[in-house]
């Protein structure tokens, strides 16, 4: 691995990234193609589902034989099936590259890419395999488990509490948090929150373009008049459509009914019960928690995350953060369940 690989699969995230929000539940890839001296002579990304795939958009802008004998650079195995477009690796050996840097190997059964160039006597080399594999973890989780990619929001004082023992909860964080809230909506495709989270709050759940909103309301206690229930597409999980898992609703069963319907990554803005169970049942890949700089200081206050009774702290949840960022005055930590 050389710098230079390094700054050219930095490149192909890049571009890979202005494919965010319209190629799911594809993956993002980026693609940069070098000329046999080196030099970028094309550059290419996949920009919506059912598009070109990047290394196609790079390679068809070029006119002559200007890849031949040079470099490129992608961050996704090159695809060798037939799908909404013919296989990437046909056109890499038609533009007779001499090397292929991929960042990651793809994780779609169908692909079989690196042993069809290398047959073809392309060299393959991996770069920033584990930035490239972190970049696509969406997709890795939507193609191999057939489920959406759930990320759970909480907001909590510095000791970890969402109310008081009275329920007061208006406001913990400051208004940049909560507008920052509402920005992170729209990256989803739905948004899920449980009936007593609406019968407390009655809360609006803003989501701009966020196409679905999923309440988990088992016993429908949840008023139809409720502010939630005033924009989106709503789907209510209630004992009559859901299986009951511990005399609750099977939470795994409802997201594997989102993803048949085409839903690929969930929000969660719950409270400490339903997000409790889903960190139990291993149905949270991340966690964004807003932090706001006060101390309740009372133990009976409501615990963002209640789900079980742990005696060892060996068996408490481990979780990998790789953002922090100061939002106003409170602080937002993203980190990854495991
Ligand atoms: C690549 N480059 O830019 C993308 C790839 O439905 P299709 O025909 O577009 O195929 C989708 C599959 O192709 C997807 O699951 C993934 O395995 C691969 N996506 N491959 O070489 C790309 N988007
Ligand atoms: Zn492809």
């Amino acid at each position: 691995m050389t710098n230079i690989d390094t700054k050219y699969m930095k490149m192909c995230l890049t571009l890979a990234k202005r494919g965010a929000g319209r190629v799911a539940p594809n993956p993002m890839v980026g693609c940069v193609v070098l000329d046999k001296s080196g030099k970028v002579v094309s550059k290419g990304y996949h920009k919506k589902y059912g598009e070109n795939h990047a290394e196609r958009d790079a390679l068809l802008k070029l006119q002559n034989n200007e890849a031949c004998g040079g470099t490129l650079y992608v961050n996704l195995e090159p695809c060798s099936h037939y799908g909404k477009t013919p296989p990437c690796v046909d056109l890499i050996i038609a533009h007779k590259l001499a090397r292929v840097v991929i960042g990651m190997k793809d994780v779609n059964p169908k692909v079989d890419g690196i042993s069809k160039l290398k047959a073809a006597g392309i060299q393959v080399d991996y770069v920033l395999e584990k930035e490239a594999t972190f970049f696509n973890r969406v997709f890795i989780k939507t193609m191999t488990k057939k489920m959406p990619y759930v990320v759970l929001k909480t907001a909590t004082t510095m000791d970890g509490k969402i109310a008081t023992k009275t329920g007061s909860s208006k406001w913990i964080t400051s208004v940049a948090s909560r507008a920052e809230v509402y920005k992170m909506r729209k990256e989803f495709d739905c948004i899920m929150t449980s009936s007593n989270t609406v019968i407390a709050d009655n809360p609006t759940m803003k989501m701009g373009q966020c196409k679905w909103k999923c309440v988990l309301d088992k016993d429908l206690r949840t008023d139809r008049g409720s502010k939630i229930y005033e924009e989106g597409q709503i789907y209510i999980a209630s004992k009559k459509n859901t299986p009951l898992k511990n005399n609750q609703l099977d939470v795994e069963a409802v997201l594997r009914h989102l993803y048949s319907l085409g839903i690929y990554s969930v929000f969660v803005e719950c409270g400490g019960t339903l997000a409790g169970a889903m960190l139990r049942e291993g149905l949270i890949d991340e966690v964004y928690q807003f932090v706001a700089p006060k101390i309740l200081n009372d133990n009976s206050g409501y615990s963002c995350f209640n789900g079980d009774c742990i005696n060892e702290i060996s068996k408490a949840k481990n979780l990998s953060v790789y953002d922090i960022k100061q939002i106003g005055t409170d602080i937002l930590i993203k980190s990854v369940v495991g």
